[in-house]
């Protein structure tokens, strides 16, 4: 990567006083948790994962989508966040106001202390009743439940009727109106937004930068590959966050000091 095109997003960046960054899995590749798209290995490989992670396949056949499901919370468990991660973190202390939308499941930015991130699609750490009998979410702590997991998911412990799923937001389900709202709102009033790891094809998230674009704002992107985003993007670097961010958060300081 030419240090000239990391010294231009780095004074895009130094100066913004509401910056929101939009993640998507490629954020997380570098932990060595496959993307969306990317086949997964093994078993997984044969299964598009957008004909798995819906309510209709859970219904279909929810042995073979909670399996899946653990197949990525084992995935996630025995990965840790990068450090891309990391330098979102350290960027808080250099900017005014950092906001992290993202489109993850895997829970990275708040384990590293991110300290205001917004979850688009829930946390495949969380489990809840599939009829939210309780109400929105009916979190359930599968931990405390004895069933046989090779029957598939256990069943509700509070309306004993429906079965348990993963707490995030499957294709065809609509996103939580309080988290959309906010997510669009910052979308809509920042300065800058920084677009990191995600191809830009499912929506509404996929929305966001455009919102952010036609209010004034200026879009960065960092992505190895062209995205869905990269049309509005003033500058998109080409390589892997986890090596990128670091570079950037190290020039914002260098410009910061002097
Ligand atoms: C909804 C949780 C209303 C589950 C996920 C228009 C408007 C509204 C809806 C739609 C619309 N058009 C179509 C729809 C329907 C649908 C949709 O968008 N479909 C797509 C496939 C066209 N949207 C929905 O259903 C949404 N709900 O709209 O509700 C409604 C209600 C009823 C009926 C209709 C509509 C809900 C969508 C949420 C789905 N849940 N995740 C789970 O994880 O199991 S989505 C899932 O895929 C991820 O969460 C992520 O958000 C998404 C996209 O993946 P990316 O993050 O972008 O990852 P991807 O692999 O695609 O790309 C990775 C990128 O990283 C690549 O560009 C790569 O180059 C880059 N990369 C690689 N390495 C690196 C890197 N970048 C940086 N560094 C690296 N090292």
């Amino acid at each position: 990567m030419e240090k000239a095109k990391l010294e231009t997003v780095a004074r895009m960046l130094v100066d913004a006083q509401r910056l929101v960054v939009l993640t998507g899995a490629g954020m997380s590749k570098e932990s060595g948790v496959p993307t969306f798209r990317e086949a997964h290995d093994g078993l997984w490989a044969r299964y598009d994962p957008t004909s798995l992670a819906t309510p209709g396949a859970f219904r279909r056949n929810p042995k073979l989508v909670w399996d899946w499901y653990t197949y990525r919370r084992e995935l996630i468990a025995g990965s840790a966040p990068n450090p891309g991660h990391h330098a979102l973190v350290a960027l808080e202390d250099l900017l005014p106001q950092v906001v992290i939308v993202t489109q993850n499941v895997d829970g990275f930015h708040q384990q590293v202390g991110s300290s205001d991130v917004i979850c688009l699609h829930g946390n495949i750490q969380e489990n809840k009743c599939f009829d939210d009998c309780q109400g929105k979410p009916t979190l359930v702590d599968i931990s405390r439940l004895e069933w046989d997991a090779e029957t598939g998911p256990p069943t509700c412990p509070y309306c004993r009727q429906a079965l348990v799923r993963p707490n995030v937001v499957w294709f065809n389900e609509t996103l939580p109106v309080a988290v959309l709202e906010r997510a669009q709102q910052l979308s809509q009033d920042c300065d800058v937004m920084l677009v990191i790891g995600t191809s830009g094809v499912v929506y509404p998230a996929a929305y966001l930068p455009m919102i952010a674009h036609q209010s004034g704002a200026t879009v960065l992107e960092i992505n190895p590959s062209p995205s869905g985003i990269s049309q509005i993007a003033v500058q998109r670097l080409a390589g892997g966050s986890g090596e990128l961010l670091p570079l950037i958060v190290d020039l914002i300081r260098q410009l910061k000091s002097t």
